[in-house]
């Protein structure tokens, strides 16, 4: 299709049925590698959809957040970051069997939360420029997975309320050699899902934040994002999240957040993980420790 050409919405695969039965994500899985995205309608189970709007309209009140005022993240966009420091329900939301099974498909096992947030897109936003989210790292591409993010929908996305646009395939590209104006006349789709869906995708795929050309819809989604194990996470988890709020985590969450050793070597205090040496969680063998040397006897 020509650029400057309506392109079509992004097609979701058939939507699993409404019922707990477990969702087939083998053709998520492989939409991700020949698309670098895929949407899962009704992943999020309703209650917990509803409880975390609930909290982010709480801290929003909370923290007096604003909207930034900035050409990344826009001008009526209000975000709050860090959201494991704020309140128990977020702790759900990185281990969710769903996205955690499509993310690590792409990031391979031991991937850790990169950041955390909220978004809510009001009315008036305009396009948010359309980027790769593992860009800043000065890798050439096509490389080797080393972000993967989700974006869960709180609200329904439309095209028309502001839903994340974009290239399909692009997660292929090589190293972008573009001027803005080039750039702004490329190709989206935009990712339409209804309130309980999540979107996965690849971190080379480029994408951005839709329009809202509603009059009164605030277009509400968690950013719950993911790196390979062996890169440094976007937000600081460990510093960022108190340390008696993270001794309430899981084992597991405290492994996604960093406080765990990459392959038994990245990460490590003298040699042990901090999960344990902090927390007191199984000790891991560090990698070195695993080929022991034989004695002579
Ligand atoms: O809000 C969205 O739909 C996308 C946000 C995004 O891509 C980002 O901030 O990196």
């Amino acid at each position: 299709m020509a650029l400057n050409q309506t392109p079509p919405s992004a097609t979701p695969i058939d939507p699993p049925p409404t019922d707990p039965a477990p969702i087939d994500l083998a053709p998520h899985h492989q939409q991700l590698i020949d698309e670098g995205y895929t949407i899962v309608e009704n992943a999020i189970e309703p209650e917990l959809v509803d409880a975390l709007l609930a909290d982010v309209h709480r801290l929003e009140a909370k923290l007096n957040s604003r909207p930034a005022d900035n050409r990344f993240e826009g001008n009526r966009t209000t975000r709050t970051y860090n959201l494991l420091a704020y309140g128990e329900i977020w702790q759900k939301v990185p281990p969710h069997p769903v996205v955690l099974e499509l993310v690590e498909g792409v990031l391979g096992p031991q991937c850790l939360v990169s950041s955390l947030a909220s978004i809510s897109l009001a009315p008036g936003e305009t396009a948010q420029v359309i980027h790769a989210d593992d860009q800043v790292q000065p890798i050439a591409k096509p490389h080797v997975a080393t972000v993967c993010n989700s974006m869960w929908a709180l609200t329904d996305f439309t095209e028309a309320n502001g839903a994340t646009r974009l290239v399909p395939g692009s997660h292929k590209w090589d190293n972008p050699d573009y001027f803005d104006e080039d750039f702004a006349r490329i190709e989206t789709v935009p990712a339409e899902m209804p309130k309980g869906s999540v979107m996965v995708w690849h971190g080379s795929t480029w994408h951005g934040g839709g329009a809202n050309v509603t009059d009164d819809e605030i277009r509400v989604g968690v950013a719950m994002n993911y790196c390979a194990g062996f890169i440094r996470q976007q937000e600081n988890i460990q510093l960022g999240t108190p340390p008696e709020i993270v001794a309430t985590f899981s084992p597991e969450l405290r492994q996604l957040c960093g406080f765990g050793m990459y392959r038994g070597l990245t990460g490590n205090i003298e040699k042990q993980s901090p999960a344990a040496l902090l927390y007191g969680d199984p000790p891991e063998t560090q990698l070195w420790d695993a080929e022991p040397i034989a004695r002579d006897v």
